[in-house]
């Protein structure tokens, strides 16, 4: 059976929709971040990046939320645009610009606005603009479209899925009023109940909430060499 390694933050929380929208078994190994269990060796001989989620099926393991959406796809088939060369193009665009865009400038604004010690101006302000340019970006498509590949549901809106949820943290509380083609696709996948099952799983495991000096140390492992 499948073995997801797993944290409640938007990364993991992509696949796990994958998965139970695929009705695909699997096994929940928790990973808490916040302890430091992404550094274990055992783990990252998983995952070599240390960070969550990681996959492993059978004796093959793989790591990178968008490379798990990408093997997961390929080889149970569903939630995948069909398989011409304009909608693969489509397909992988959008699924790298969640990958390469959403996912990272949201991650940085996040740290910089709630977790990065002053002076930190120029680094919220650089990833405030940029976390709603590409939020903006998916809103625009929304605006003419009813997914983001085609007219059907895909695994890249389910990754857009596991970061929307985030926007008021990441953007402020009243960011969907501007993003409502984004709230309206937030809603309609939250109220699958694959969704409301993956919103359920950080209840599996009594995961570390707060970010006290121990968590910081191990999420955020570069501050170590400004003390020095
Ligand atoms: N590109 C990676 C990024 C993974 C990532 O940043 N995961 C976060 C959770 S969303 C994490 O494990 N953070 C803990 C840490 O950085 O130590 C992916 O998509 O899987």
């Amino acid at each position: 059976m499948i073995k997801l390694y797993f944290h409640p933050s938007p990364n993991p929380v992509k696949v796990a929709l994958y998965l139970e929208e695929s009705d695909e078994p699997y096994e929940l190994i928790a990973v808490d971040t916040r302890k430091g269990d992404q550094h274990a060796p055992a783990f990252k001989a998983i995952n070599p990046n240390a960070k969550t989620p990681a996959l492993q099926d059978g004796d093959i393991n793989i790591f990178d939320s968008s490379a798990m959406l990408l093997y997961l796809g390929e080889k149970i088939g569903k939630f995948v645009p069909a398989n011409t060369p304009a909608m693969h193009a489509q397909y992988y665009s959008w699924l790298m610009f969640v990958a390469t865009g959403i996912g990272p400038y949201c991650g940085q604004a996040v740290h910089f606005k709630y977790f990065a010690p002053d002076p930190k101006e120029y680094a919220v302000n650089r990833y405030d603009f940029e976390a709603w340019r590409h939020w903006n970006i998916v809103n625009d498509r929304l605006a003419t479209q009813q997914y983001m590949v085609g007219d059907t549901y895909t695994l890249v809106d389910m990754s857009i899925w596991a970061w929307a949820r985030m926007i008021p943290r990441v953007l402020g509380d009243d960011a969907f009023a501007k993003l409502p083609h984004v709230k309206r696709l937030l809603d309609e996948i939250s109220a699958r109940p694959a969704a409301e099952r993956v919103e359920a799983l950080k209840n599996k495991h009594d995961y570390k909430t707060v970010v006290d000096d121990d968590a910081r140390k191990v999420l955020f492992p570069q501050n170590a060499r400004l003390a020095t």
